[in-house]
Formats: C-alpha cells, sequence, structure tokens
C-alpha cells in the first residue's frame, strides 16, 4: 500500500526508525544528526604504499568524498529523504524528487561507493580469501585466478569514469561495471567490494596505466572484510 508519497508503509515505519521524527523536532545541537557523515579511513593515508600512495588517498578521501557527502546533504535537506539510509534511498532512485534525481543519484552513489571502498582495503590485505567466499568465488568463477582475471578485465574495460563490483545477489556472486558513481545498490544487489576506476583514484602514482592500478589492488583487498560483507548478504 502506498501512501501520497509514493511510500509503503514499510518505508514510512523505516522512516520513523530512521530519524525522521528526530528531524522534525530539531534541538540546537543535534540540528545536524540527519546529515550524512564522511567515515573516516580506518588506516592512515599513506597505509596502502607503495599500492596506493598516501597523496591520491588524502585527496581521494578528504576532498572527493567529502564533495559527494556534501553535496548529497545538500541536495536531500529539507525533503522527505531525510532520514531515509542510503542504500534504501540508492534503491528507490525512482521517489526521489525529480529535481534532485540527478544529484542524488551522483552523490549518493559516490557517497556509498567510497565508504564501501575504504573498508575493503586494507595494508594488512592481499592474498585470496578463505571460507565461504572461497567456495562462492570457485563455484561462481571456476577457481581465484578466473576470478581474478574477469574482475579485472572488467575494471580495464570501463570506458571513462566508473567502477568494477564484485556483487551477492543473495548466495548468487556476480562481477558487474557500473558508470560514474551509479552503484548495484540501484539494482537492490549488493556490492561486497569495488575498484574505483575514476583517473582520481589512480592518476598521481599510475599516469594513464590503469592496468598497473588494478594489478596492485590485489595487494590490499581485505578479504577478511568482504567475506563478512558476504556473508551479512547471504
Ligand atoms: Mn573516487
Amino acid at each position: 500500500m502506498k501512501d501520497r508519497n509514493g511510500l509503503s508503509r514499510r518505508d514510512v515505519l523505516k522512516l520513523a526508525g530512521g530519524g525522521v521524527l528526530g528531524a522534525a523536532m530539531p534541538s540546537l545541537s543535534h540540528a545536524d544528526d540527519w546529515k550524512f557523515k564522511l567515515p573516516p579511513l580506518p588506516y592512515a593515508e599513506a597505509a596502502l604504499e607503495p599500492y596506493i600512495d598516501g597523496r591520491t588517498m588524502g585527496i581521494h578521501h578528504g576532498k572527493h568524498h567529502a564533495g559527494y557527502t556534501n553535496k548529497l546533504n545538500a541536495a536531500i535537506e529539507g525533503t522527505d529523504l531525510v532520514g531515509i539510509p542510503i542504500q534504501d534511498i540508492l534503491a528507490n532512485l525512482d521517489k526521489a524528487p525529480a529535481d534532485i534525481r540527478m544529484t542524488v543519484r551522483n552523490n549518493g552513489g559516490g557517497y556509498a561507493n567510497h565508504s564501501l571502498f575504504w573498508q575493503v582495503m586494507s595494508p594488512d590485505g592481499g592474498g585470496e580469501p578463505s571460507g565461504a567466499l572461497a567456495d562462492a568465488i570457485n563455484s561462481a568463477f571456476g577457481s581465484f585466478a578466473d576470478f581474478k582475471a574477469v574482475f579485472s578485465a572488467a575494471a580495464a574495460g570501463v570506458f571513462g569514469s566508473g567502477w568494477a563490483w564484485l556483487a551477492a545477489d543473495r548466495g548468487l556472486l556476480s562481477i558487474c561495471a557500473t558508470a560514474n558513481q551509479d552503484t548495484p545498490l540501484m539494482e537492490r544487489v549488493t556490492p561486497i567490494f569495488g575498484i574505483d576506476v575514476w583517473e582520481h583514484a589512480y592518476y598521481l602514482h599510475y599516469q594513464n596505466r590503469r592496468a598497473d592500478y588494478i594489478a596492485a589492488f590485489f595487494n590490499v583487498i581485505n578479504w577478511d572484510k568482504v567475506t563478512e560483507l558476504y556473508t551479512a548478504a547471504v
């Protein structure tokens, strides 16, 4: 059942639990509580060197990701989207007001994509997954080496700016690519890791050598975190 805003009863319950009531009665000190916050990097900017340089990480997080976050907040301020979790906003872009829909798509996607991206990298990363995720990768792609080849080709094949993803649709793993800041969340599929292939992610260190950046990325993948996300998604 949909109300006049196109929200189902379930959406409205989510809204009530997600902070709209709080946003309607702001206190002075909590007036900004509804805003999406830039998550801190879970390691030092230079921690992923030599694979990803600290200056790139600093600009990428402190300027690009911060920019998406601020523009997303500015776009949704005062709208019905306040208080809705980002994955629900992105899965229901058709319900966003038409005049801000593209801004929310680009900056909400950028906010969500980078929030995931920092988590799936680690200075202690690399190697191969084990356990349930390894089984799922072997089952879907044949072997880890086959998976790596297909994923790397997807990332190399993005024309212009975008992402390549490993996504879990219930138990089923798939590799896909998206343009700009689009995300599998828009298709209600859960990304469990992805690589940013916008030039801002690698140009300072790798210039036009995107393939070298993709190869280096495999040395910092945080498979423990990806396994956790996979387990949560299935
Ligand atoms: Mn980026």
